[in-house]
């Protein structure tokens, strides 16, 4: 079906989780809806919030303005808006933006009848974000443990908290964080060039179909995943990643304090070989 008449036919009401049909309308191309109109609303103001932020501080270079997070002394209270209540707000405009763009997918795949993949996979990423503001935080009681909203600033806080546990690298959440998203790299690496090889031929040649794809991978490694396959992988590789991530931070500082390379002493304590000579007990 033709791009215009497919629209024609299921640019329709209905679907929508709230509202009725007050806000099932499109702006332009744009479906709104509900939460349309409540992600407006929250990015609007947090963007506001974060000029006006900016405005409190001594630099309007875009590299060094920054949101700063309450004082740690100031638990898990509120602050006033220069200390840190700017950061509280703009977090919750954040979430409550972030939360409504998934909500608006929602409503869009019900529309067209379709599976809630896009929303599950959106709501891995605001889970990662959800866990280094709020989750860890309250875990750790202490608002002042989110991350600072600026470009050097955020990058300066995953350094100091990273050395805060030694070495973040050793981090055994870190390293399958880490490995699914190289693994992520590779498979869409694959999955494109792949998919142009065949079905981006030069001009005048005849495009190739997934038999060719297949083969290619049978020929090469006496497998293939499968056209469908190969996205059910790079969902979950993606989806793993932001998953591992949000355990690697949310375990530092709640369940794990120390460098986080004492934590392999497990390993090195084995009973196999703590007791021989060189040994932990030797
Ligand atoms: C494949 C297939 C595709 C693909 C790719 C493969 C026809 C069009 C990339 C090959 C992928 C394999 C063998 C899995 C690799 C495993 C990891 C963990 C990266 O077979 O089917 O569809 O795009």
């Amino acid at each position: 079906m033709a791009l215009l008449s497919f629209e024609k036919k299921y640019r329709v009401r209905g679907g929508t989780l709230i509202g009725g049909d007050l806000f099932d309308f499109w702006f332009g191309p744009f479906y709104v809806g509900f939460f349309g109109v409540t992600g407006a609303f929250f990015a609007l103001l947090g963007t506001v919030l974060i000029f006006y932020g900016a405005s409190l501080g001594d630099t309007w270079n875009p590299w060094l303005i920054s949101i700063e997070p309450p004082e740690l002394e100031v638990g898990l209270g509120m602050a006033p808006l220069a200390e840190g209540g700017l950061w509280q707000i703009i977090t919750i405009c954040a979430i409550g933006a972030f939360v409504s763009w998934a909500m608006r997918e929602v409503e869009i795949c019900r529309k067209l009848g379709m599976g809630y993949h896009v929303p599950v996979a959106f709501g891995m990423a605001i889970l990662a974000y959800v866990t280094l503001v709020v989750i860890r935080p309250v875990l750790m009681g202490a608002w002042g443990h989110g991350f600072p909203y600026g470009i050097f600033s955020h990058l300066d806080w995953v350094n100091n908290v990273g050395y805060a546990y030694g070495n973040f690298h050793y981090n055994p959440a870190h390293m399958i964080a880490i490995t699914f998203f190289f693994t992520t790299t590779l498979a869409l690496a694959l999955h494109g060039s792949l998919i142009l090889s065949a079905a981006n031929p030069e001009k005048g040649e005849q495009m190739l179909s997934p038999d060719h794809e297949d083969t290619f991978f049978r020929d090469f490694i006496g497998y293939s995943i499968g056209p469908l396959g190969i996205h059910r992988l790079g969902l979950l590789l993606a989806l793993n990643a932001g998953f591992w991530s949000a355990v690697c931070i949310v375990i530092s500082g709640t369940i794990w304090f120390d460098a986080w390379s004492e934590w392999w002493y497990w390993y090195v304590e084995l009973p196999f070989w703590a007791d021989i000579e060189g040994g932990v007990n030797g």
